[in-house]
Formats: structure tokens, C-alpha cells, sequence
């Protein structure tokens, strides 16, 4: 097993508006010049959410294709899809995410409140996005809001079996308001129920960004960032560019003696096929 850090940006998300954060990637061609530097600064997977041409979040099966062909032409970053998409989306249209044959895709493991929405994730849906990626040798990244769904992936792999690839990736997503906090003894609790060899990586939402990270490192995990999961730096300091975030990451990873993962280490420990 790797000891280096698998780094993936998270650049767009569904919640914030391009006129609230100008820095936003919201084009294709921002994207694109966006995971070429994330890629140069040590991100190997790339977690993406598309807009539409009003910057609003889109699924649009057209664009979605366009831009996995977009991203793999200009870098050799894993394209993970996400089939979240935004808490209005309807689960035929995440399901059509798949559609555009990404390398990865997100699976979120159970409904959680997402502030004042609800994020909406079924276990009969959770079911078929799995074996549709089973089928499709799609990998999925297991997203977990809450511990008890470390529970629930138990369950799915136990009565499925396991994902596209034979390895188990999982997300932790930490201090969505309605989920887990972003703290140690969450993300202690999240490690301690991970399926037998799985992987993990966390991201703290907000002010819990650096908690999460730090916790992560230490705890032999990976990292994801970007303006998906925080739009501040520091207190005061609005984030700049996911550039600066990946930055950060990949300057933590060195530090931690866990220097980011190529590309290439990414997709063997991941169990994704070189393209
Ligand atoms: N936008 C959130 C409702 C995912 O990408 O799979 C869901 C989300 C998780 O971001
Ligand atoms: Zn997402």
C-alpha cells in the first residue's frame, strides 16, 4: 500500500452562485484551465459538478460527456462524476450521470439534511447506482455525511459485493450542517467502521476544512479540497482559486512525509485502468 497522499479538487459543487464567488469555475473552459493546474499542483482526481450557461447546476447529459472528453484531452486526471448533482436533482437524472462513462463517480451511502434541504439518497437508489457502476466498470467513491452510513456501505457491499475494480474508496464528508462534525472524534469513529482494506479520504466543509485535513494526514488517510466544500481560506480570507487550496493540501502532504500521488499511483490504488 501507497504512503503517499491521493489529492482530489473538488472545484465547482451545486451551492454557491458565480455572483457570490466570482472565483467560481463555472465554464468548461475554466474547468479545464483550472484541473490543468490542479493536476501540475499535485491533484490526481478531479470531483466534478458542471453548470449550465447561467452558471446554475446542470446534468445535462451533452455537457457532462463534453466535459469528460475536455478534461481527458488536457490532463491525466481521474474524472470522477458527481452523481449528487444539486438537492433538487431527480434520481433519473443522477442516475444518467453514468451515461457519460466517467472513470469515477460518487455514490452518497444515505439521505442526511443539508442545511436547510434535504439530500435525498435512498437505499434502493444507493443500490442501483452501485451495481449500474459494477456493470459499467465505473469505480464509485463512497460519500459518508454521517458514520451510520459506514453501516450501510457494510451492508451494500455485503449483499452486492464489491465495486468495479475490487477496491473500496470512501469520502468523508465532514460539518455539513445535519451531518457528522468536522472533528477528531468523528473522523476516529468513521476510520474504526471503514470496510477491511478501504482507503479514505476527507474533506471538512467550511471552518472545518483545516481540522479535517490535519486529522486526515495523521490518520493515514487522503485529502480532498476545493471551492466545493469551502470558499474561505482563513477567517476573513475568501479563497482565491482551488489552485491555492490544492496548494495547501499538497504542501501539507509533503510536510506529513506523504508527498502527492501521480496520477499513475492514483488509478493502481484506486483499481482504475490507465485510460
Ligand atoms: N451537492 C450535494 C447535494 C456528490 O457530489 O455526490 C451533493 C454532493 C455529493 O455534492
Ligand atoms: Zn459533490
Amino acid at each position: 500500500m501507497t504512503n503517499g497522499t491521493l489529492i482530489t479538487v473538488a472545484p465547482t459543487g451545486a451551492e454557491s452562485a458565480k455572483a457570490d464567488v466570482p472565483a467560481l469555475p463555472v465554464t468548461l473552459a475554466e474547468l479545464v484551465s483550472t484541473a490543468k493546474e490542479c493536476e501540475a499542483l499535485g491533484a490526481s482526481v478531479i470531483h466534478v459538478h458542471i453548470r449550465d450557461d447561467d452558471a446554475q447546476p446542470s446534468l445535462d447529459p451533452a455537457r457532462l460527456k463534453d466535459t469528460v472528453a475536455a478534461l481527458r484531452d488536457a490532463t491525466s486526471l481521474i474524472v470522477q462524476l458527481s452523481s449528487g448533482g444539486s438537492v433538487h436533482d431527480p434520481e433519473s437524472s443522477r442516475l444518467a450521470v453514468l451515461d457519460a462513462a466517467p472513470d469515477m463517480a460518487s455514490c452518497t451511502m444515505g439521505t442526511v439534511n443539508f442545511g436547510d434541504d434535504v439530500f435525498m439518497n435512498r437505499w434502493e437508489f444507493i443500490v442501483e447506482l452501485h451495481t449500474r457502476m459494477q456493470d459499467r466498470g465505473i469505480v464509485p467513491e463512497y460519500e459518508i455525511f454521517d458514520v451510520g452510513q459506514l453501516w450501510s456501505l457494510e451492508r451494500l457491499l455485503n449483499k452486492h459485493g464489491l465495486p468495479a475494480g475490487g477496491h473500496v474508496h470512501v469520502d468523508f464528508v465532514m460539518g455539513v450542517p445535519g451531518g457528522m462534525p468536522g472533528d477528531l472524534k468523528s473522523l476516529a469513529a468513521c476510520v474504526a467502521a471503514l470496510p477491511d482494506g478501504a482507503t479514505f479520504s476527507a474533506t471538512g466543509i467550511g471552518r472545518f476544512t483545516l481540522p479535517v485535513l490535519l486529522g486526515s494526514l495523521s490518520a493515514g488517510g487522503h485529502l480532498r479540497v476545493g471551492m466545493e466544500d469551502t470558499v474561505t481560506y482563513a477567517k476573513g480570507q475568501p479563497v482565491e482559486s482551488n489552485m491555492q487550496l490544492v496548494a495547501r493540501a499538497a504542501a501539507f502532504a509533503r510536510l506529513a512525509q506523504r508527498p502527492p500521488l501521480t496520477t499513475a499511483e492514483a488509478r493502481d490504488m484506486l483499481g482504475i485502468s490507465s485510460r
